[in-house]
């Protein structure tokens, strides 16, 4: 219906058109009652009659969202257009300060289920009440680029998690790395400045792999350990579903009787530890900047929910005594094979945040957020992000009322008198707002039995500015984790501070940092100096105390030697190209549901291909668009003409050569060995045939990456 008659009229019960004199009067597309087009060709839509009218934040109801109000057909705009001015207002003002480490983050929501209770233990419902599901709100980081960095940076990621207990939140704001750079919480925004985009140029974004990082880092030998977890395969994951978390610092659980063990909290994938290699990592971040948080949301979306299994290592103060270290300091670990892990329980995290603002971003974790039973250790780290984590809040959400967003708002009863401040939402009808009171005894009043009750430490010393000296091994820990690598692994991270280092421009920065891995292994330093091209004598670090190069290799902290993750969840990518055989694409369908896994199908055109039969397969990815890079294993099911067409596309050579070079299972039809000729693979152990029957492909792809072929596709050092 066309909208020019004056008997047409809006659910505001406005003249629809009234001021739009002039227009083309022509209905547009979708439904004529609704959608028309105005004075200027736009397209506007009125409400239904009945439903939902667009208004103001005051609830003044809107006849036009198009079009500002202005003097005359072509004249200025008029000041008083306050719906204009208010949509400006509020769209400016939309974005909030982002953190300032861990800006890029994805999160889920899902539970925490108890399988062992710990009520022998502690008095924390959570950890005592097996069966019990805790609502919990994870949310995923990387810590130094900005909100729009790429998710593929190499990088620590955060592993935070809120868990809406009872008794009262509990986050435990940890990361995929047990240990830390820094042992005291007054370092931190010198490592932060450091590894940031450097001031005076604004760049590099999202990458320790420039002069100030490294220039700090050779002046800061505590941070030696996390240096060689940080270079190796884990800061670059394949999915946060595949990624281990930990709480770093030891906490303490503290029973009724006040009793305390100390606690290290970790979360183990059920999908395995799993990261991609260095040179995929740079292309996936091309490809797609947001592998990360597409994978996690797809993948819940999918009902595919990932989980993880929390463990806890248990050690009491005499314990602690024993160990070659000391267990407050963040830049060390224990071992698993020294203290086992214990797992008490579960997280599944089954529901994407319906809106990313208002809950990824506005979720405030706080180290400071405990439970009655569990404690915080006087681990000096931990001690200064209890102040920071509280105070940060105030510049990113504005107000001390932040807990009152629903994302952060306990989902337990909350009462104190706190009152008033910027943004309160709450109405708070009582008179009195202080206790104690006569006037209202039934008020929230503390509770003795219920209340957290800090754990009695006895305390004695000086006040004084200085280090513990049982702080000062920086460089044993860093040579047990490397020498406890597999071979591919020590590879990757000789490789991995080869490429830093090499971005770094300062000579002195590149020798002092050669001098510190000497330290760590001399056959590490040696290789790293190689691959630099490094000539000269390489001067030693001079550690505080001597390196212990006695620790017995613990495997646990290798991510291969944990042995082969299953093939769940992961995604095989297909080039299928016309008059392919459909047989080859069944068969191959049915071995990947077979192992649920999921197929991606790439083609030509997004249009799809028509296969051998006649039958038509959908695209899920255009070749330019879907590159192998995307994938965890790759087939090539192509006809002979088909093969013949991409022998020029230098897409599908790159496809083909990148799945080799980064060590991926192919599987490939015998039409397609042209392809493969052009783009370099050698036949191995890796490369499958496809005929009728995909089973072989998909069992070696399972088997994980070909590690023998590394040494054909690039300088080992
Ligand atoms: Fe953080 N850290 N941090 N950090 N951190 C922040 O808090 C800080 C540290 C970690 O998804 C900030 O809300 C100091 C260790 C995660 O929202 C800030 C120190 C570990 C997240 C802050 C540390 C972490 C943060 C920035 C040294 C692993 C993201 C925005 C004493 C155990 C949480 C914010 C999320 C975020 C301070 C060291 C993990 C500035 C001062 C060690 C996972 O408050």
């Amino acid at each position: 219906m066309a909208r020019t008659t004056k008997s047409d009229s809006n659910a505001t019960g406005k003249q629809a058109g009234s001021d739009r004199s002039g227009g083309s009067g022509k209905a547009a597309t979708g439904d004529p009652t609704q959608v028309f087009v105005g004075t200027g060709g736009e397209r506007h839509q009125v409400a239904a009659p009945g439903g939902p009218v667009l208004t103001t934040n005051a609830g003044t109801p809107i006849s036009d969202d198009h079009n500002s109000l202005r003097a005359g057909p072509r004249g200025g705009l008029l000041l008083e257009d306050f719906v204009l001015r208010e949509k400006i207002f509020h769209f400016d003002h939309e974005r909030i300060p982002e953190r300032v480490v861990h800006a890029r983050g994805l999160a889920a929501h899902g539970y925490f289920e108890l399988t062992d209770s710990l009520a022998d233990l502690t008095t924390a419902l959570v950890l005592g009440e097996v069966g019990e599901k805790t609502p919990v709100f994870a949310r995923f980081s990387t810590v130094a680029g900005n909100k729009g960095s790429a998710d593929l940076a190499r990088d620590v990621r955060g592993f935070a998690v809120k868990f809406y207990t009872k008794q009262g939140n509990w986050d435990l704001v940890g990361n995929n790395i047990p240990v830390f750079f820094i042992q005291d919480a007054m370092k931190f925004p010198d490592l932060v400045h450091a590894v940031k985009e450097e001031p005076d140029r604004g760049f590099p974004q999202a990458a320790s792999a420039h002069d100030t990082f490294w220039d700090w880092i050779a002046m800061t030998p505590e941070a030696m350990h996390m240096v060689m977890w940080q270079m190796s395969d884990r800061t670059i994951p394949r999915s946060v579903r595949m990624m281990q978390g930990f709480g770093v610092h030891s906490f303490r659980l503290v029973d009724a009787a006040g009793k305390s063990t100390f606690v290290k909290f970790h979360w183990m994938p059920k999908l395995g530890l799993q990261s991609v290699c260095w040179d995929e990592a740079v292309k996936i971040n091309g490809a797609d900047a947001d592998y990360h948080r597409r994978d996690l949301y797809n993948a819940i979306e999918a009902g595919d929910f990932p989980e993880w299994e929390l463990a806890v290592q248990l050690f009491s103060e005499e314990d602690a005594a024993g160990f070659d270290f000391d267990h407050l300091d963040a830049t060390k670990l224990i071992p698993e094979e020294v203290v086992p892990l214990r797992v008490i329980g579960r997280m599944v995290l089954d529901r994407n945040p319906a809106n990313v603002h208002a809950e990824t971003e506005q979720v405030a974790f706080c180290t400071q957020n405990l439970v009655p039973g569990i404690d915080f250790s006087d681990d000096p780290l931990l001690q200064g992000r209890n102040f920071s984590y509280l105070d940060t809040q105030l510049s990113r959400l504005g107000s001390t009322n932040f807990n009152q967003i629903p994302i952060n708002a306990p989902k337990c009863p909350f009462a104190n008198m706190q009152r008033d401040g910027h943004m309160q939402t709450l109405v708070q009808p009582q008179r009195v707002t202080y206790t104690p009171s006569l006037l209202d005894p039934a008020g929230p009043r503390e509770s003795h039995d219920a209340g957290f009750r800090s754990f009695r430490t006895p305390l004695e010393g000086t006040k004084q500015r200085d280090r513990s000296p049982t702080f000062a091994d920086h460089y044993s820990q860093a040579r047990q984790f490397f020498l406890s690598q597999t071979e591919p692994e020590q590879d990757h991270i000789v490789a991995a501070l080869i490429f830093e280092l090499s971005k770094v421009e300062a000579a002195i920065v590149r020798e002092t940092m050669l001098g510190h891995l000497v330290v760590i292994d001399e056959d590490l330093g040696e290789r790293v100096a190689a691959g630099l091209g490094h000539d000269g004598a390489i001067v030693p670090a001079t550690p505080a105390v001597p390196t212990r190069a006695n620790l017995p290799l613990a495997p646990s902290l290798s991510m291969l030697a944990r042995g082969v993750p299953p093939f769940t969840g992961r995604q095989v990518g297909a080039l299928v190209t016309d008059g392919a055989s459909a047989a080859a694409v069944a068969s191959l369908k049915k071995a990947v549901a077979g192992v649920s896994a999921m197929l991606k199908i790439v083609c030509p055109t997004v249009g799809g291909v028509t296969l051998d039969d006649g039958s038509k397969l959908k695209a899920d990815h255009q070749l330019a668009g879907g590159p192998s890079v995307l994938f965890d294993a790759v087939a090539v099911i192509a006809s002979d003409n088909g093969a013949g067409a991409l022998l020029a596309e230098s897409a599908a050579v790159a496809w083909v050569h990148d799945a080799f070079a980064h060590l991926k299972v192919i599987g490939a039809t015998a039409q397609a060995g042209p392809l493969l000729d052009a783009a370099g693979v050698e036949p191995d152990e890796g490369v499958v045939g496809i005929g009728k029957d995909a089973a072989a492909f998909i069992t070696a792809a399972a088997a994980g990456r070909i590690w023998a072929r590394e040494p054909d596709v690039r300088t080992v050092y």
